[in-house]
């Protein structure tokens, strides 16, 4: 049976510490540590606010995550250079695995969706310029419920949006908590273990199945049907 497959955005299918090499300008020699905190910021924002229940959306909290970053790492910006910046994540990079995977498993029939933390019209943009929404059947954003991963109101949003079973419908994910989270709300998933010294959390939800790319997942389905 072909599967209904939902697929985490940044850093699954785009890369957000790509970001890197837009920051060297404006930030030198400190752009990997730059992105990589801006990243954990954004994600703890983005955590917060679930828990919270004080919505707003991923653009704003990936806006609130670098003028928090500026200042923790004592860097002055100008508006401007940060609307470009804000610009430019809308141009991640797509990891290199990400077209041909995906193409690999919508040619045996697979139903493909993003489904991010993201706002759909930045979605639209940023797998417009990675090339990658001719690939995908259409779009899940989270903006729709007005939470956050890991609530599991956004698993069953992703579910109910497939028309799928919790149980029929996939997750993939290279962030372990997002994993996690789909486990937890009764979903399937898969993880996606780009980084070799990746540690998943040591909780009651391991993933279904982790591969090392796109491909990989591919293969593994490919030997399933
Ligand atoms: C997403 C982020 C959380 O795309 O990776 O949902």
């Amino acid at each position: 049976v072909p599967a209904a497959i939902g697929f985490d955005v940044y850093g699954t299918l785009v890369d957000p510490l790509a970001m890197e090499h837009h920051l060297r300008a404006f930030v030198g020699d400190v752009a990997g540590q730059f992105a990589a905190r801006w990243r954990e910021t954004q994600i703890a924002y983005a955590f917060r606010r679930a828990l919270m229940r004080q919505y707003v959306d991923f653009d704003l909290c990936t806006a609130q995550a670098l003028v928090h970053t500026l200042q923790t790492s004592g860097v002055v910006l100008s508006d401007n250079d940060q609307r470009t910046l804000l610009d430019r994540y809308r141009q991640l990079d797509r990891y290199p695995d990400a077209a041909p995977g995906l193409a690999a498993l919508r040619a045996q029939g697979h139903t493909l969706i993003a489904f991010s933390n993201g706002v759909e019209a930045s979605l639209r943009a940023l797998l417009d310029h990675a090339d990658l929404r001719d690939h995908l059947e259409g779009i899940v954003s989270v903006d729709d419920v007005r939470t956050f991963k890991p609530d599991p109101a956004v698993y069953q949003y992703l579910a109910h949006r497939l028309g799928r079973p919790l149980h029929e419908t996939w997750l993939v994910s290279s962030n372990g908590w997002d994993v996690i989270g789909a486990k937890a709300a009764g979903l399937r998933a898969a993880w996606v273990r780009r980084n070799p010294s990746a540690v998943f959390d040591p909780w009651e939800f391991p993933p279904d199945i982790t591969v090392t790319s796109l491909e990989g997942l591919a293969g593994w389905f490919g030997e399933r049907t």
